[in-house]
């Protein structure tokens, strides 16, 4: 597919004490997005995780694929990721992120929420090997889902934004050493949701 040219005129950049964090609604446009998500539904070798939590095992409330342009592992909440090598079209979807936000990435890390059940708990992208003050770039495919956010220290500051259908979130500088977030379970009847976060894996 052809990807239309980066819209620099709509950028939201949420006034968050702490933090970085730029909102793009229009990344890609809902046509775009529709045919993205459709590919990497299909074509994404999507797996179901075990989780530990309290020393008990559970499924991860969602499926994840890992790719790298590299060997290295990326692990989190007990789980250890070995990546597949990027195909062309997750490359395509980097190389135009890169240009938006000028940074490399190594590393995509896919999540699918298949209905409001699926979740993502609340967490820092903060591991040892995305250094100090990443940039954590988060492309969202198919159902909108709340993303809450909160900071880790003064408990009245909080935030929670949609995130729509193409929409790209970029975090930045120290927002992963003061904010947590996480994509909240919903009892709406939702469709499902892919998400894709770019990291640079040190
Ligand atoms: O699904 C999302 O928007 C958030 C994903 C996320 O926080 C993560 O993969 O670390």
């Amino acid at each position: 597919m052809s990807m239309s040219l980066f819209d620099t005129s709509k950028i939201i950049k949420l006034p968050l004490q702490d933090a970085t964090i730029e909102y793009h609604p229009q990344f890609f446009s809902f046509e775009e997005a529709n045919t993205l998500f459709d590919e990497l539904y299909q074509n994404t070798p999507w797996i179901e995780e075990d989780i530990r939590v309290y020393g008990k095992i559970y499924k991860q409330p969602r499926l994840t694929a890992f790719f790298a342009n590299n060997q290295k592992k990326y692990g989190y909440s007990n789980i250890s990721m070995t990546p597949h090598p990027f195909s062309p079209l997750l490359n395509a979807i980097k190389t135009k992120i890169e240009m938006a936000c000028e940074t490399q990435f190594s590393s995509c890390l896919l999540n699918l929420y298949r209905d409001g059940q699926d979740s993502n708990g609340w967490h820092a992208d903060d591991e040892k090997e995305l250094g100090l003050n990443p940039v954590i770039a988060s492309l969202s495919l198919g159902a909108e889902r709340f993303f809450h956010l909160k900071h880790k220290k003064i408990k009245t500051l909080k935030h929670k934004l949609n995130l729509q259908n193409g929409s790209l979130l970029l975090m930045k500088d120290a927002t992963q050493h003061h904010w947590l977030h996480q994509i909240p379970k919903t009892k709406k009847p939702i469709g499902k949701r892919i998400n894709l976060t770019f990291r640079l894996l040190k």
